[in-house]
């Protein structure tokens, strides 16, 4: 993905903001320019897609939110450099999670508006909730390195992302139920496209909630 060179001034006055309690990092990160990167300890109003919660109890948790360019493979590029910062051992289902051992560690959430793609990431260290996984990384470890694989993945070729993606994905290969609008269908989810969609059986999917029969 390339930067426009009209976002470069804006990148001159980008920073990281650290803050306390908020209600959502991606709340303040929408009025920040393009580079910018905020971190929170806690969210009052931690959101996932579709109005659903995120939660995560005081300082437990990376929770951070970047603002980028938007992009078509926004989503998976930060899904691919969140799964890298983890480690070894976590792998990706469409269209936005990490899974460490097959359950929930993180969830990426893009919102665009305009010029500015809000990418937010959580990845759970010292609480999950119940059937849900965390990670024994220190915070800000985990975040020097997720700003390491951020900068890279949102750089790279989109070919590139979509093949790491199929790398790491958990969900290729398997019989799943997707859910769009309230309809189910079921199928082996065979690939994704060129721009993230999820094929399964033959049938392009580019929202969707997915379960892993
Ligand atoms: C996601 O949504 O997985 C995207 C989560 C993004 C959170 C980050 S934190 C920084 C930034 N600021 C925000 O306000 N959000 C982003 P979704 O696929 O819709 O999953 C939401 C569902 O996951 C909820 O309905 C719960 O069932 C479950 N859930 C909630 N908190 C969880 C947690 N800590 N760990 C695992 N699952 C959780």
């Amino acid at each position: 993905m390339e930067l426009h060179w009209a976002s470069l001034p804006a990148m001159a006055e980008a920073e990281i903001v650290h803050v306390g309690s908020v209600t959502s990092t991606q709340d303040v990160a929408r009025d920040l320019p393009l580079g910018s990167i905020v971190i929170a300890d806690h969210q009052t109003a931690g959101r996932g897609r579709l109005d659903r919660r995120w939660e995560a109890p005081t300082g437990s948790a990376l929770l951070v939110s970047f603002v980028l360019p938007p992009d078509p493979l926004l989503s998976l590029a930060a899904g691919v450099a969140a799964a890298e910062a983890c480690g070894p051992s976590v792998r990706l289902k469409w269209p936005n999670d990490l899974l460490l051992e097959g359950r929930k560690l993180g969830g990426i959430l893009v919102e665009t508006r305009g010029e500015k793609a809000i990418c937010g990431i959580g990845v759970n260290l010292t609480w999950a909730p119940g059937g849900a996984a965390s990670l024994d990384q220190p915070r800000d470890e985990l975040f020097a390195s997720l700003r390491a694989t951020i900068a890279t993945w949102t750089a790279s070729e989109p070919d590139a992302v979509l093949a790491r993606w199929r790398e790491l994905s958990a969900t290729l290969g398997r019989r799943v139920r997707i859910e769009v609008s309230g309809k189910a269908f079921e199928g082996i989810a065979l690939d994704i496209g060129t721009r993230g969609e999820l094929i399964v059986d033959g049938t392009p999917f580019v929202a969707g909630s997915v379960t892993h029969l």
